[in-house]
């Protein structure tokens, strides 16, 4: 499966994030990952839904929202969505699962299922249909800057098996926390496709995005 970059953006320099944005687009990144944060499900607040219009104005890059808020079978419709975007939901935030995923697809958007490092993947087993990839948190959600949980990666080599002995080749799994150039390498090789950059890798000081873009790619090739 095709490999591909989705740059934290609550990393970003905000006071650049404009030419950062072009940047991103003339490097073909594929998606943008927005971390929302409600302080109830995760004790943090980021960005929030006026960012999300602005991104879909200003930006071609399909957005990857990820919502860490709690019950957000409620509140979905302050969510602009896009034909393309990602739009992920923990499934520790609501009983309501399957109908929340069902609500995104129906809201036009592809419905991406996070799982929490402590939640074990069998739960994911019946909502296999209503999703197009599975979103395995390699860091507890809230703050970005934080260290690998090591047996993450067993986790997506395991998830990758599951997913295929299913009948399910196509569903993608994507990486969030820690993604650092060697980390992306075995999360690459254990089966994830899409990879969050943040502080330990494309957000790094020091090189330009560019570079930092350039070794992400060599990483998970
Ligand atoms: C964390 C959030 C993430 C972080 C990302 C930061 O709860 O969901 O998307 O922004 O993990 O990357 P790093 O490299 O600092 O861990
Ligand atoms: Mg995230």
């Amino acid at each position: 499966m095709d490999k591909k970059i989705s740059p934290s953006l609550m990393c970003a320099d905000f006071l650049n994030l404009g030419r950062e944005l072009q940047e991103l687009e003339r490097l073909g990144i594929e998606y943008l990952h927005v971390d929302i944060m409600d302080g109830v499900f995760v004790p943090n607040y980021t960005l929030g839904t006026d960012f999300i219009k602005t991104l879909h104005r200003v930006s071609p890059i399909p957005l990857d929202i990820h919502l860490m808020i709690d019950r957000p079978d409620s509140k979905l419709d302050r969510f602009e969505m896009r034909p393309g975007d990602y739009v992920s939901i923990h499934y520790e935030s609501t009983p309501h699962v399957e109908r929340t995923l069902a609500a995104i697809r129906t809201a036009g958007a592809r419905p991406m299922l996070a799982l929490n490092p402590g939640t074990p993947l069998a739960v994911l087993e019946d909502l296999i249909p209503s999703i197009d990839a599975v979103l395995i948190m390699t860091v507890n959600p809230g703050y970005a800057g934080q260290k690998l949980i090591p047996q993450t990666i067993d986790k997506i080599a395991r998830l990758r098996q599951l997913l295929d002995a299913s009948g399910r080749p196509d569903i993608e799994i994507e990486c969030d926390g820690n993604v650092s150039f060697p980390n992306a390498t075995l999360m690459s090789s254990a089966g994830a496709n899409i990879f969050v950059a943040g502080t330990s890798s494309l957000y790094m000081p020091g090189n330009p995005l560019e570079v930092n873009v350039k070794k992400f790619r060599e990483a998970v090739k």
